[in-house]
């Protein structure tokens, strides 16, 4: 099928999902147009069947806010037709279900019917959409989808509890491409960030106080004094400078690496033990499934969507939100014994495996095929 795909193009999980989704449908032989604000940051390859449309926002200067869904709505109209896209599929109900809910009512004036599908990610929902000065607009857009989807049961429940939701809400879990990792590469080299003897936790986010960054430093503040660690914080937000700061107050400044963000996190996440996401909430958590796949046990806190992924016991460990106490415990008792670090690892391994990209990718398929018919 003819594919457009609307995304933030930047580190965040539901721009990662979008842009690797697209590139395995193109893969799969679908034509696939991304089209957003800049090349998303997992799009290195344009090829024959992947395209991108940049969507430019002029300044003006009696725009004190630049109007950029008007401007995403034409670049999406123009697209279309100009390549006969035959479904729309947005990531992130803010604005983008809103764009394409006006690009569908443009082209449909021209007697071109797209139907669109609407994919929420968490923050759309439980933080942003849900503010009173967005919800009557994402309450519309959602309902004017032609479908909808989330990517855990904990997101589908909350949109139905906050919103006024007339739609069918399709559950499709967040994926991992395992084909793509190579365990025991020569390019995991953990003796540059550790010695032989420190074990290597880690932590990627984008450090919003939604992270819990605070949190992530103390548990690895006491871990470290019981077992030798090195804590590596991948990515950028508004939370890192206070985290640095805490960091150097606590004398850590020699044990914890900021390195910024990242399109390589596997490299990172190799030759890491432990994974670390205390969130408060968290639809979903990506990064997570990321660890696992790269065999990597996580201790989490247990809220939304986060108990679908890591299964307590199995693939590491959850905590009520908050209970540093309880993950510090749990983080000891994996570091400490070689043998369960061990037997952890390849559970994570085990679980993520149920969310290859190549049982979920048959879902979307189905859903585009689906919506096309009743178009
Ligand atoms: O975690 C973030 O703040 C980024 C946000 C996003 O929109 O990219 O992530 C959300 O979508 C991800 C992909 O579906 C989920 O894995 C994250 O759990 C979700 N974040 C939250 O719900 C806080």
């Amino acid at each position: 099928m003819k594919v457009a795909i609307v995304c933030y193009p930047t580190f965040g999980g539901s721009g990662v999902v979008a842009t690797e989704l697209g590139i395995a449908l193109a893969q799969r032989g679908h034509e696939v147009h991304f089209v957003t604000y800049k090349q998303p940051v997992r799009l290195e390859l344009i090829s024959n069947n992947i395209h991108f449309h940049e969507v430019h926002v002029p300044e003006y200067p009696l725009f004190h806010y630049q109007p950029y869904e008007l401007a995403l709505s034409s670049k999406l109209v123009d697209t279309i037709k100009m390549y006969g896209i035959e479904v729309l599929h947005v990531h992130y109900a803010i604005p983008h279900a809103y764009a394409g809910y006006m690009t569908k009512k443009i082209l449909k004036e021209e007697g071109i019917y797209i139907p669109m599908i609407t994919t929420l990610h968490g923050t759309d929902i439980t933080l942003v959409g849900n503010h009173p000065f967005y919800k009557s607009a994402v309450t519309f857009s959602i309902n004017k989808s032609d479908v909808v989807t989330a990517v855990s049961e904990s997101l589908k429940r909350d949109t139905l509890a906050f919103f006024d939701i007339k739609k069918e809400i399709t559950v499709i879990p967040n994926f991992v491409d395992r084909r793509k990792y190579d365990h025991g590469s020569k390019d995991c080299k953990r003796s540059l960030l550790a010695r032989e003897d420190e074990k290597i936790i880690t932590h990627i986010s984008n450090f919003r106080k939604v992270k819990r960054i605070p949190d992530v430093i103390e548990i690895f503040h006491r871990v470290q004094k019981e077992v030798p660690a090195k804590l590596i914080m991948v990515g950028e937000g508004p939370e890192k400078e206070h985290a640095e700061f805490t960091v150097e107050q606590l004398g850590l400044s020699e044990k914890v690496i900021f390195l910024g963000n990242s399109s390589e996190i596997d490299r990172i996440l190799c030759y890491s033990d432990l994974f670390l996401l205390p969130s408060e909430t968290e639809s979903f958590g990506l990064s997570a499934l990321e660890a696992m796949t790269n065999k990597v046990p996580v201790i989490s806190s247990n809220t939304g969507g986060i108990p679908e992924v890591n299964i307590h016991g199995v693939s590491g460990f959850l905590s009520a939100v908050g209970d540093v106490d309880d993950m510090v415990a749990n983080a000891l008792r994996l570091l400490r014994d070689e043998a369960l670090l061990e037997k952890f690892k390849q559970q994570a391994f085990e679980v993520a495996g149920t969310f290859d990209i190549h049982n979920i990718l048959p879902m979307y398929e189905e859903v585009y095929r689906e919506a096309y018919k009743w178009r």
